[in-house]
């Protein structure tokens, strides 16, 4: 909609304010006219989108800031029991598009910004995202505020401010994944409101010294202190007056140098010092599943956690309670181990500062605290190395000691000799260095411990904590299988599909997006050729087309590449890692390949025409997973070239995968594939959001998927591959009786050959990765190819028949109910914090 009349002339905007009087409308055009007067000091009639995408998001602002004071003021005086998330991660996405459902405000705001001359969704666009996360867990992260706003629960979010949010990825020509930094605050961020009047001090390195008392207590001091200052991020709740926070923190040197080496002449040494506290909250880590032991992040953990019971405590304090009463008050939700390092600090702040006995402390703590972990792979299980964290938090490792030496007494009294048992159940492994095992510490530090989904949780207490089961007791173990909020991953993201939902049910959409099991009010539209019936389907069709034709139009305009929208849309969007098993994708697209490769004309004709898109990021340093990248690029140039196939089959790698352009792939998929190794994904959460909007999940028995299927019924699901239990032995098998590739899928060797014989660029080049599938194959690649490969014939033969299709995509959507992240965050709030929702008065 850009080929408009003259915008931002005078006239018009003269105009806009004179018929917009009354009403919604003319507070609406005068509140953005004024922000373009004054908070952007521009002259009226001359702004882009960028500055009117600006001046309504200050708009909308003012808004929530209203419902925002009238939300803290009540939680305040009522003095309600609150429950914090400690993430470090946030993955936000934009805000404007959710701030104005939120509100109920997008018509009035449309019209009002198409009477001054600007397309709603040209100003959405101007936005960027806020991309504080790797991926699924820091998008849960986000999907949890959503939720406890939206039904009114006092929950705020605690986190931290990366000047650098995930990098931007850039494709080479060659292929290969580039990185650049993402300065997304480069542009004003409305959506903040900075608190200079909020800050604390964190101490790092120096030393503590033991009290001779015997007290446990000790003194901290000297080292390095930095200050935090607090960023709050307003969370809006869907229709409802709540408006949450998310509080985020900023370093930064404490008095803007270091007085000492001023006075020692040395201005290089001071300036550094100052820079060295500004770098903490510069970037955030970009490797999701693998610690690295870094020194930085290790002070970024610390930083954050601090800056974060300082606030909590001094809270609390405001409430003049005893600090025995402090769990009832609060209850802290520990987003996986990276915020670990809160459990002795809390120790720390009750011992040292506030006088309580250590068995009191404990208590305290262990009432607090509430642990999730997201993974079971080894290769992401926090350790932190002795002798950096001695340095760094001197007093915290010798807390951690205490803790563990009256651990171990008590797992010795229950289990007497056990030796092996203690050297297992220890929190620090031996070895060299000595390392503290992080989730091992979550875990006696909480009050439960939950994974986050059934088979997941399931493998929790059968692996990585089993002795923590027989010690504790299976009581404080569970499972909370995660959610999506259906707001952004149904509404915002497939406006049309919300649309047509609300006109079939005849509820008003606030009804049904808050109540996601009403959707099961679809089902009967699937059952017999009734003229409604048939007219309903016929509409969903059209909108999945419609959708399909966006993202068309999006590759269009970005990647100057023309699909084919009449194919099937196959979508694989997640990080780039080698148990997601992206490789198997990549090698059945190159099977596809050669199969109608070696087909007549006439044959070809039959094959029901295919598009393939993929999404991912890889961490920088992970060799083999940029290698995956360059391979799918390279094969989709071959592909997409190819005058014999490319009507048939193409390929489309989508740079700078983001929450943004989530929300055009998933309405646009007809089927996503969730196809890590059995027992490797937690949960996964985009299997949820496709499923939501209508499309179909090709996938392994792991992770949420088997919840999924379980909902929607395995008749409307396409599964395969090996399951859990038959991992660990496939794994021995490759490992001391290997089998040949050739030999266990002809099928995929003669695809190996391919690639290493250099049809898709030097094959020299893909080795590494290849042999990762020849040698070990750790993920099972070989032994789940033919299965995968005969799921991926179950869906062209389901495709065929495209009234049962769209069927199976009704009951697929009808029945997803249960992974709304409403659902999800009630049963924290429920079970776990006992916090309940608190309607905000209108005044
Ligand atoms: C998940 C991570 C993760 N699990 C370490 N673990 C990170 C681990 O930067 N780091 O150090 C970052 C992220 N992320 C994901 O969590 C699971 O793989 C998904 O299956 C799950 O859906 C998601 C949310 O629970």
């Amino acid at each position: 909609g850009k080929e408009r009349w003259p915008r931002g002339d005078e006239a018009t905007w003269r105009a806009a304010m004179r018929e917009a009087d009354g009403g919604d409308e003319a507070s609406i055009a005068r509140s953005i006219i004024g922000h373009v007067q004054t908070s952007l000091a521009r002259e009226a009639y001359n702004i882009d989108d960028l500055g009117a995408y600006q001046a309504a998001a200050l708009a909308v602002r003012d808004d929530m800031i209203l419902n925002w004071n009238k939300t803290q003021v009540h939680y305040n005086k009522t003095q309600v029991k609150r429950a914090y998330y400690f993430s470090l991660e946030f993955l936000m996405g934009r805000t404007l598009d959710n701030a104005l459902l939120a509100l109920g405000a997008k018509k009035p705001y449309t019209n009002t910004l198409d009477r001054l001359g600007f397309n709603m969704e040209d100003l959405l666009d101007q936005e960027r995202d806020a991309a504080l996360g790797n991926g699924g867990l820091g998008r849960l992260a986000a999907c949890y505020l959503d939720s406890s706003a939206a039904q009114e629960l006092p929950v705020w979010g605690y986190g931290l401010r990366y000047k650098y949010g995930i990098f931007k990825q850039l494709i080479a020509p060659d292929g290969q994944q580039l990185e650049a930094p993402d300065p997304w605050l480069d542009n004003q961020n409305p959506w903040e409101l900075v608190r200079l009047d909020v800050t604390y001090e964190v101490r790092f390195y120096g030393t503590s010294k033991r009290a001779t008392d015997g007290s446990g207590r000790a003194v901290w001091s000297g080292g390095q202190e930095v200050l935090a200052v607090a960023y709050d991020v307003m969370i809006p709740g869907y229709a409802t007056r709540t408006t949450n926070n998310l509080r985020l923190w900023e370093s930064k040197p404490k008095s803007g140098f270091d007085l000492q080496s001023f006075n020692a002449g040395d201005y290089e040494h001071a300036v550094e010092s100052s820079n060295s506290a500004a770098a903490i909250t510069s970037v955030l880590y970009p490797n999701d599943h693998t610690t690295f032991g870094k020194e930085l992040r290790l002070k970024q953990q610390y930083f954050w956690t601090a800056a974060s019971l300082a606030d909590i405590v001094r809270r609390f304090k405001n409430l003049d309670k005893p600090l025995s009463e402090f769990p009832q008050y609060v209850s802290i939700q520990l987003n996986d181990t990276h915020p670990t390092l809160a459990i002795p600090e809390l120790m720390r702040i009750l011992l040292d500062e506030e006088d309580v006995p250590w068995a009191a402390a404990w208590k305290i703590v262990t009432n607090t605290f509430f642990y999730t972990n997201h993974t079971v792979l080894p290769e992401a299980l926090e350790k932190w190395a002795v002798p950096l964290m001695e340095q760094i938090l001197p007093r915290h490792l010798q807390i951690i000691y205490d803790i563990n030496l009256l651990f171990l007494q008590s797992v010795e009294k229950k289990f007497p000799g056990d030796r092996d048992r203690l050297a297992r159940m220890s929190l620090i492994e031996e070895g060299f260095p000595k390392q503290v095992r992080m989730a091992f510490l979550a875990c006696i530090g909480s009050h439960k411990v939950n994974g986050v989904a059934e088979l997941h949780s399931e493998l929790v207490k059968t692996t990585i904590l089993k002795d923590f089961v027989e010690f504790e007791g299976i009581s404080k173990f569970s499972n909370v299988t995660n959610g999506i909020t259906p707001r952004r991953w149904l509404d915002q993201c497939n406006p049309a599909l919300s649309a047509l939902i609300t006109k079939t049910l005849g509820i008003d959409k606030k009804i049904w997006l808050k109540n996601l099991d009403r959707l099961e009010g679809l089902l009967e539209y699937t059952e017999d050729n009734a003229a409604r019936n048939k007219a309903f389907r016929a509409r969903w069709a059209e909108i999945k087309q419609a959708n399909k034709e966006r993202l068309a139009h999006y590759v269009q305009i970005h990647l100057g590449l023309t699909i084919n929208t009449n194919a099937m849309f196959d979508v694989q969007i997640k990080r780039l890692h080698e148990y997601k098993r992206q490789s198997l994708n990549i090698c059945g697209v190159i099977h596809r390949y050669l199969t109608l490769k070696g087909m007549t004309p006439a044959q070809r004709k039959k094959v029901n025409p295919r598009v393939v898109f993929f999404g991912a990021k890889a961490a920088p340093g992970y060799y083999i997973a940029k290698l995956i990248i360059r391979l799918i690029v390279n094969v989709a140039r071959v592909l997409n070239a190819d005058p014999d196939t490319k009507d048939y089959l193409s390929m489309y790698f989508i740079p700078d995968y983001s929450v943004s352009i989530a929300e055009i792939l998933i309405p646009a998929s007809d089927i996503s594939q969730h196809i890590s190794t059995a027992g490797t994904e937690a949960s996964g959460t985009s299997n949820m959001k496709f499923c939501l909007n209508g499309g179909l999940l090709v996938g392994t028995v792991d992770g949420a998927n088997i919840e999924i299927a379980e909902a929607v019924g395995e008749s409307n699901v396409f599964f395969f591959g090996h399951l859990t239990p038959a991992v660990e032995d496939l794994r021995y098998q490759h490992t001391y009786h290997p089998i040949p590739v050739e030999q266990k899928s002809p099928a995929l060797a003669r695809v190996l050959d391919e690639v290493s014989s250099g049809r898709f660029g030097d094959g020299w080049v893909y080795e590494p990765f290849l042999n990762t599938i020849r040698e070990g194959d750790y993920y099972l690649i070989t032994d789940d190819f033919d299965s995968y490969l005969a799921a991926l014939d179950m869906v062209d033969e389901a495709y065929l028949d495209k009234d049962e299709w769209v069927k199976k995509s009704i009951r697929t959507t009808a029945k997803m109910g249960k992974f709304s992240s409403d659902r999800a965050l009630t049963e924290y709030a429920e079970s776990f914090w006992n916090v309940e929702p608190v309607p905000i008065p209108k005044n």
